[in-house]
């Protein structure tokens, strides 16, 4: 059960995808300790006792589960999460669980109910494959039901329909990594209703159709998100989407906005008819590049995310309230450091980036036109 001092904001939580709701809601959630038991998986099966599955069967509402060893867990069907209150936690020293679906199976099948909270953070969602949503497929729509997915990697994940990635709906969706993933109609990554995505990153996800990121339906707002090298064209959206302070860098020319999209402090390089700013050079210290074999996900991508020094999304969004409650970027930074928050998912860190790309993190990179350190 969700706690009565979450219940009694009735009026925040009555409906999806409102910020200032999750501006209260993370605040509240601050104080909100799980009550119930905890379980540690104690290995990689993907069945029997002491598996993932093992525990998720067995948790009662308010239970939390992690993990003994940062697993790799080869999955022969869905893991279904229904209508239970859960806090799913796959962070083990520095490094996450992953959920394998071997190219045949979802991952996970996330259902919340009437006044349940699930909260799934820190795992690798890869190599799955479903009709709808390849690696996750997740609802909550109820009254105050409210899931969140938070620092999960979705990697080469494959839908034969929509969403190669995962289906959201009435989700926040926090830190994410969407890379590599495919559709064969259109969503490449997500297919998404009522939904939030805060500090995501969005590269290298392909459709055959249309929307290499995503197909979207009513209510979804995108904040702080940074979407490179997805092929063929973003979105396909008839409803309005809301994008503020994100990063859309592309190399295909032919990329198109969403329908009726608006934007806030966003910043691209390729489209042309959005009245948005163009980028006339790239932001990053190297342009992820997909290797000889042009195809994302394999062994010969190189890919460095980091901000250049200098580059024009530092301190040119639009900080909000509201919108920006989370304190961490996409590689767990400070989500503001200097003037104001920045654009895209990573904030600049002249403390702790290499933006002069030698390998070594220093005064240079600190500061390189400061005639003390040259
Ligand atoms: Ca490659
Ligand atoms: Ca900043």
């Amino acid at each position: 059960m969700i706690p009565e001092v979450l219940l009694t904001c009735k009026p925040y939580f009555n409906g999806k995808n409102k910020p200032y709701r999750l501006a209260i809601f993370l605040f509240l959630l601050s104080f909100y300790v799980f009550g119930g038991e905890t379980h540690t998986v104690i290995n990689n099966h993907d069945y029997g006792e002491g598996s993932f599955r093992y525990f998720v069967n067995l948790a009662s509402d308010d239970d939390s589960i992690q993990f003994a060893e940062p697993f790799i867990i080869a999955l022969d069907s869905q893991i279904n999460i229904v209508g239970k209150s859960i806090w799913i936690d796959g962070l083990v020293g520095q490094q996450k669980v992953q959920l394998n679906g071997k190219g045949k199976t979802r991952a996970m099948n996330v259902q919340g109910d009437a006044e349940k909270f699930i909260y799934i953070r820190n795992l690798e969602i890869a190599d799955c494959f479903a009709d709808y949503g390849g690696g996750m497929k997740t609802f909550c729509l109820y009254d105050y039901c409210e899931v969140i997915i938070e620092n999960v990697d979705f990697k080469r994940n494959i839908a034969s329909i929509r969403g190669g990635a995962a289906t959201f709906s009435g989700v926040v969706v926090r830190g994410c990594m969407f890379f590599a993933n495919q559709s064969a109609l259109d969503g490449g990554a997500i297919f998404a209703n009522e939904s939030q995505f805060i500090n995501c990153m969005f590269l290298g996800n392909l459709c055959t159709e249309r929307g290499s990121v995503g197909v979207f339906n009513n209510g979804i707002e995108v904040v702080n998100c940074s979407f490179v090298m997805n092929e063929p064209d973003l979105f396909y959206s008839v409803h309005t989407p809301r994008f503020y302070n994100s990063l859309f860098w592309n190399e295909f020319p032919l990329m198109r906005s969403a329908y009726n999209a608006e934007f806030n402090a966003c910043v691209t390089n390729g489209w042309r008819e959005t009245n948005i700013p163009i980028l006339e050079e790239s932001p990053f210290v190297a342009t992820p590049d997909a290797g000889e074999d042009t195809i994302w996900g394999t062994w010969d991508d190189e890919i460095d995310l980091r901000m250049k020094y200098g580059n024009y999304c530092i301190n040119k969004g639009n900080f909000h309230v509201e919108l920006n409650a989370v304190s961490k970027d996409f590689l767990g930074g400070f989500r503001i450091i200097g003037d104001t928050i920045d654009i895209g998912a990573i904030e600049y860190d002249p403390e702790h980036t290499d933006s002069d790309n030698d390998g070594v993190m220093d005064a240079y990179d600190a500061d390189p036109l400061d005639p003390a350190v040259q």
